[in-house]
């Protein structure tokens, strides 16, 4: 199993993560990679952590489920996490002295299933703050480009507080203890309707193969994905890294995934570096 990176980030790539906070980068993860974490995702799917659930259900029974931090109990996530180039490819696209691993979470869509993720950014959500943050996005399964993770190129800068859907609402069998958002005290803004008219956004989306992945500044508005064919399913593993600025923030609107308490166990508060086994450091330059 190749722990480097496979190739070397071209100066283009790292200009457009800059730029749009958002660059797709073909063959960064060899097959052995995939194979892991393919093997992993069906442990976490046959045991899935208490945080997990269905987010959308259909009439015909087709599903989308997520989980989020299960790394610590599926040996696969881990040695992903340790021993792959994805904290050092974060590193190298963030202009990072050093990267520490936040969480992973899993988007798995049965075959056929339709249902689009809502517009949204992830920082806002978050129980950390800062601009140095970004999501590896790897599908595991081939992908369309109308069927992949779609973004606005440039709105990881834009400053206003947003409006923004509370994932708690994707919950069709009412599992209890669901983190909720409500951000409509601190709103400045709605967030702009994409959909409306997506080019005039410069939407961008790639068709990607499994080994490929994009990484997003956890600001970029992002969203969609979906809307499979009924013989395609979509696989999605996804790493969240820390860069520089980032510290410990506990938001009044609440938390999706909220990590406070936990936070709080580990001795972590606001205005903390994230750190300590929870948020172990993976990268340095040096
Ligand atoms: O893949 C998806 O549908 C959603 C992914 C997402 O929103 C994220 O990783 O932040």
């Amino acid at each position: 199993m190749n722990t480097d990176i496979h190739r070397a980030l071209t100066s283009d790539e790292i200009a457009s993560y800059q730029r749009d906070g958002v660059v797709m980068l073909t063959e960064m993860f060899d097959g052995d990679w995939i194979e892991l974490l393919q093997a992993g995702l069906a442990t976490n799917c046959q045991k899935p952590t208490n945080r997990a659930r269905v987010w959308d259900r259909d009439a015909e029974g087709h599903t989308m489920f997520w989980d989020s931090q299960a790394w610590q109990n599926i040996e696969q996530y881990r040695r992903f996490v340790f021993n792959s180039p994805a904290a050092q490819i974060a590193g190298h696209l963030m202009n990072a002295t050093t990267i520490n691993f936040f969480f992973d979470a899993v988007f798995v869509r049965s075959p056929g299933c339709r249902f689009a993720t809502p517009w949204h950014q992830d920082e806002p959500y978050w129980s950390v703050e800062g601009y140095d943050t970004c999501t590896v996005w790897m599908p595991l399964v081939p992908v369309k480009r109308e069927n992949a993770l779609a973004y606005v190129p440039g709105s990881h800068r834009l400053d206003p507080v947003f409006e923004q859907y509370n994932f708690g609402n994707l919950n069709p069998d009412g599992k209890t203890q669901v983190d909720q958002v409500d951000f409509s005290a601190i709103a400045e803004a709605s967030l702009p309707d994409i959909d409306a008219d997506p080019e005039s956004y410069g939407v961008v989306s790639w068709d990607m193969s499994p080994g490929d992945c994009v990484v997003f500044n956890s600001r970029i508005i992002h969203g969609g994905s979906g809307k499979l064919d009924e013989n395609r399913d979509l696989r999605v593993f996804t790493t969240k890294w820390l860069g520089d600025d980032v510290r410990i923030k506990f938001r009044d609107c609440g938390m999706d995934p909220d990590h406070s308490a936990i936070m709080t166990e580990y001795g972590l508060k606001p205005g903390d570096r994230p750190g300590t086994d929870l948020y172990p450091m993976v990268w340095s330059r040096n």
